[in-house]
């Protein structure tokens, strides 16, 4: 297991933020093939800093890179926050100027092309970029604690890293205009009921299923599952007749892998496969 954990003093600049544990920890052992990344700031419901974000996107692509992680779960420390947005007395001091130059919204891409399916365990608030995070994963389970949202408005701005695209395009014009212009947070059961989220579960389960579910996508073929992914992607993306083509493209593609070949023989042999990844 390989883990990073806050090494400096908490009043240092350079502190980490970002833990992660590969494989990480399930309730019996380790979880093969699915590392844990926490946020952990707990002091300021796990705020997202410039530098918090570029650790987490540092962490991510490392994680990324490694053929034998085949999922990530992104998770807030303690039981308050997934997070609370991005840290708004850094943000109180930028001018146009200096989020043009410093260019510290491209993390945002970096998070955004991951390429292993990214699972997002939320509890408590997941506000602003918080919400916006979560919603750059692939799947999000949230425990019944959790309270989504893009309050950007009630501080005199609006979502800058998604939020106005990416919930549109999971709830819906309508719902999305209301919580948008309104800064309102919803409920979890409510995101659950307006296709925000994958699934709710009890609030002190909300890790060790999410650990579960990234278990079940870990134990899939890898090529497949990253070529499902970006196929899922484009549907956000591409006209639908570009994006029926991407997927026949894809789904030719992996005619070549050792995988599929495995996989259709395990079938007919009424064995379980062995996946290589090739
Ligand atoms: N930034 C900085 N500090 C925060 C933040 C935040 N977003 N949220 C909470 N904190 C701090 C508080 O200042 C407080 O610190 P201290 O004890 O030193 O005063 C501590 O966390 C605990 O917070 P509260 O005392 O406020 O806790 P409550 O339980 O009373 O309230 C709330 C919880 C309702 C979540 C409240 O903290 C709150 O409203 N937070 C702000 C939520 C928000 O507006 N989020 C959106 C921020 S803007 C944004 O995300 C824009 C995204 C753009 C792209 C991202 C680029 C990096």
């Amino acid at each position: 297991m390989t883990e990073a954990a806050p090494a400096q003093a908490p009043s240092s600049p350079q502190r980490l933020h970002v833990t992660s544990a590969f494989p990480a920890a399930g309730a019996s052992g380790p979880v093969d093939g699915v590392a844990l990344v926490t946020i952990d700031r707990q002091e300021a419901l796990n705020a997202l800093s410039f530098d918090l974000l570029d650790q987490l996107a540092a962490e991510l692509e490392r994680l990324d890179a490694d053929d034998a992680c085949r999922a990530i779960v992104l998770t807030g420390a303690g039981t308050r926050a997934f997070a609370a947005g991005a840290d708004i007395k850094e943000l109180a001091t930028q001018t146009p100027v200096t989020l043009t130059n410093e260019n510290r919204f491209a993390v945002w891409d970096r998070i955004g092309a991951v390429r292993t399916p990214t699972i997002a365990a939320v509890r408590g608030f997941a506000l602003g970029g918080g919400c916006e995070l979560a919603m750059s994963c692939d799947l999000i389970v949230a425990g019944d604690d959790a309270q989504f949202g893009q309050p950007e408005i009630k501080i005199g701005v609006m979502p800058g890293a998604g939020g106005t695209q990416r919930m549109t395009r999971a709830i819906g014009k309508a719902k999305a205009m209301e919580l948008i212009l309104t800064g309102r947070t919803m409920p979890a059961a409510e995101a659950e009921a307006a296709g925000l989220v994958t699934k709710v579960v009890p609030a002190e389960s909300t890790l060790a299923e999410a650990l579960d579910l990234a278990v079940r996508i870990a134990a899939q073929p890898p090529l497949a599952v990253r070529a499902a992914k970006q196929a899922i992607l484009r549907a956000h993306e591409l006209s639908l007749s570009a994006g029926l083509d991407f997927e026949r493209r894809a789904f030719f593609l992996l005619f070549a892998s050792d995988d599929q070949t495995e996989g259709m023989a395990a079938f007919s042999e009424k064995r379980p496969p062995r996946w290589t990844g090739r």
